[in-house]
């Protein structure tokens, strides 16, 4: 059985998984932590990014793109979760695009918050806030009753729900609330409907 290393609180593992859910792709979580759990990820993982999907026969592979582009081809076309050509297509590219950019901002956030508080930079906090804060309100604008593209759950609403949760529940909980982000609030009230997003939920 393939093998997904990594822990929920990695949005891109948490992604991989939420696909394989949803994909019925069995597979075995080893709920391993980067920072935490450094050798046995490098097991894995030599270079000690998670997540990393260990196949079948025991070859590995780290990055989420390379990853469900893997696990999309092994569901075939017709139940891939991005639109496969035209407008649609590029749409769920957009807010991809956005989503895996601004989840690296929140994972510097928490780079940062590591740091000795003699060592922080205000203006560092404040910069990297203020760049995801304005991704998230690119999806937040576009998101309406539905799903994101043509009401049809893709890549593009599982980046936008893994990335307003760990806004909303641990990176910047005061400026990424139901408040001020209705519509992506209640994107992820639709998705936490879903086992493969409710059985995926990050804890600290
Ligand atoms: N582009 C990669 C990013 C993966 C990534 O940055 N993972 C983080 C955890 S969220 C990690 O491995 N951090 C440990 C490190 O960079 O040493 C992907 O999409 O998989």
């Amino acid at each position: 059985m393939m093998k997904l290393v990594g822990p929920w609180l990695s949005g891109f593992t948490r992604r991989a998984g939420i696909t394989m859910k949803l994909l019925d792709i069995p597979f075995e979580h080893l709920n391993l932590n980067a920072y935490v759990n450094k050798e046995e990820v490098r097991r894995y993982s030599p270079m000690g990014k998670v997540p990393a999907l260990v196949l079948g026969n025991g070859e590995s592979l780290i990055d989420s793109a390379g990853i469900i582009e893997v696990l999309h081809e092994m569901a075939g076309p017709e139940k891939a979760l991005m639109p496969p050509s035209g407008a649609p297509r590029l749409k769920a590219l957009q807010l991809l695009g956005i989503g895996l950019n601004i989840y690296p901002k929140l994972t510097a956030l928490y780079d940062e918050s590591l740091r000795p508080k003699s060592h922080q930079l205000q203006s560092v906090f404040e910069g990297l806030a203020e760049q995801a804060i304005i991704g998230l309100k690119l999806p937040e604008a576009q998101t309406k009753d539905g799903w994101l593209v043509d009401n049809k759950l893709s890549q593009a609403d599982i980046m936008a729900v893994v990335c307003y949760q760990a806004s909303a529940g641990f990176v910047l909980p005061d400026h990424v609330n139901a408040k001020n982000f209705p519509r992506l609030a209640a994107l992820c009230e639709r998705a936490m409907k879903i086992d493969a997003f409710a059985s995926t939920v990050p804890h600290l």
